[in-house]
């Protein structure tokens, strides 16, 4: 049909986003009090005028969920939801290795890969996959495998319209999308009926807290949600001093002149009664009667927010990752202040100046033209600066970071242990990352971001480059 108009991924996005952040703020009202904080405290840091040079999004749209969070048992559900996310626009961008931080789980993120589609609507989704493989005990691997084999946590309708979407490269018209949005939401809500008998639930839980969790319930329930500020530290305090039950620390770099990756911090996850199956009862009935059931509670869902700067290169990161186990490891058994102290004397050898840091390669940039210069081509006066540095020096080319749209391993695996009460990590099989093991289960290679953002960066020099005239005589 030559008149059918597809809906817009980015729109589509934008629809399932607000209606993922209004059944959140329905289900974790707390929820919506941290959003109001963001808000009042991102006012503030606007009218200071202290607000980052790498802010990219509009003050409107600032105060949006940048991401959630989902944790998936299989496969299957990480292809399904893969699939989802595409009719969305988002794909998946880089590998998280979480047992270096004792979890047998892997990750990717689902996000916009075009910078316009990025600022249409940001919302992406931190998604990890169990890695049963790494479970030390037979029982709960047994177990935890065969829960997960036995539910079903996307509609007969949404699968139908997921291959409808196939069949149209992808797409859906408006009346699919209206129909497809609710649909999808239904995989991330939270039932309050589990799937699982008490008794599973505590095996499961016995083992790891994070195993209960993927396993035992009928959806993949969104488990927070993450607007962002500009400013995280007047946040932790703005979260104290609402009475929120605030992580004790802000994970990521400390604080700095100029912000890089990104910074963290949450309410810790709240304990919610949950109705779980009495051993022996038929678990495919949807309304078990209330004697076959056990009252219960499950702590899951938390909220977060962040404040992000800058993306760093492959040199940067080294940098970061270096400073951060040299602090990691000299901060055990600290107080938070005296930790705070240490980690911000460690990581003074990341400098601390935009321009520095571009000089040195730590960061990406987005260059552009400032003004037309009086003659072109532009010809290289100072043999020991490159052309471009005397760009810059001359007032011709400026430079913008461009900002770090990703996650952290590390911050991700302190986010998680804060919210499970448990610091111990499980008793794992030896950890190794598996690139390829999530490559297979998600069916295709998440896009490499080391690579997003030296094209961003690359994309922005051949503009500027165009724009003065080079490559045309
Ligand atoms: C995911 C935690 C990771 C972040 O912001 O680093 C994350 C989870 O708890 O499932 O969302
Ligand atoms: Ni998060």
């Amino acid at each position: 049909n030559v008149d059918h108009t597809w809906a817009d991924p980015d729109a589509l996005r934008g629809r399932f986003a607000a209606a993922m952040s209004a059944m959140y703020r329905e289900e974790v009202p707390l929820y919506g009090d941290l959003m109001g904080l963001v808000r009042d405290v991102n006012d503030e840091a606007l009218n200071r005028g202290t607000s980052q040079t790498n802010t990219r999004s509009s003050p409107e749209s600032l105060a949006a969920e940048r991401h959630g969070a989902i944790r998936l048992g299989t496969p299957f559900e990480l292809q399904t939801v893969r699939r989802i996310f595409s009719v969305l626009g988002m794909y998946p961008v880089g590998y998280y290795d979480l047992s270096v931080a004792g979890l047998p789980m892997h990750a990717t993120c689902f996000r916009p890969t075009q910078v316009q589609s990025l600022d249409v609507n940001p919302f992406r989704v931190f998604t990890t996959l169990l890695r049963p493989d790494l479970i030390q005990r037979d029982e709960a691997r047994t177990l935890a495998w065969k829960m997960l084999q036995n539910r079903k946590i996307f509609t007969d309708a949404l699968l139908a319209l997921l291959d409808v979407a196939d069949a149209q490269q992808g797409r859906l018209d408006e009346d699919q999308a209206a129909v497809f949005i609710p649909q999808a939401l239904q995989t991330f809500s939270w039932q309050h009926l589990a799937a699982s008998t008490y008794k599973e639930y505590q095996i499961l839980r016995a083992e790891h807290p994070i195993l209960a969790d993927i396993a035992c319930f009928r959806t993949a329930h969104i488990n927070h949600l993450t607007p962002r500020t500009l400013d995280i530290s007047a946040m932790q305090i703005a979260m104290k001093e609402a009475g929120m039950n605030v992580k004790s620390r802000i994970e990521g770099p400390p604080a700095r002149k100029c912000p890089i990756l990104l910074r963290q911090t949450s309410f810790l996850a709240l304990e919610e009664s949950v109705q779980f199956l009495k051993d022996g009862n038929a678990r495919d009935s949807p309304s078990p009667d209330e004697s076959e059931l056990i009252q219960a509670t499950h702590k899951a869902r938390f909220g977060e927010t962040e404040e992000r700067g800058a993306a760093v290169t492959a040199k940067g990161r080294q940098l970061y990752d270096k400073l951060l186990s040299e602090s990691m490891s000299r901060t055990v058994g600290l107080s938070v202040q005296a930790a705070d102290a240490v980690s911000r004397e460690i990581f003074r050898r990341f400098p601390d100046d935009w321009s520095e840091l571009r000089q040195q390669g730590l960061i990406y940039c987005e260059f552009s033209l400032a003004r037309k210069p009086a003659e072109t081509p532009v010809s290289k006066r100072d043999e020991k600066m490159s052309l471009l540095e005397q760009l810059i020096d001359d007032g011709i080319v400026t430079f913008r970071p461009i900002t770090y749209e990703d996650f952290l391993p590390f911050s991700a695996a302190g986010i998680f242990q804060s919210n499970l009460q448990s610091q111990k990590g499980l008793d794992l099989k030896p950890p190794v990352s598996d690139f390829e093991g999530l490559v297979k289960a998600l069916g295709v290679k998440p896009m490499d971001m080391e690579d997003w953002y030296a094209q961003a960066q690359r994309q922005s020099l051949e503009l500027v480059g165009r724009e003065l005239g080079f490559g045309e005589q």
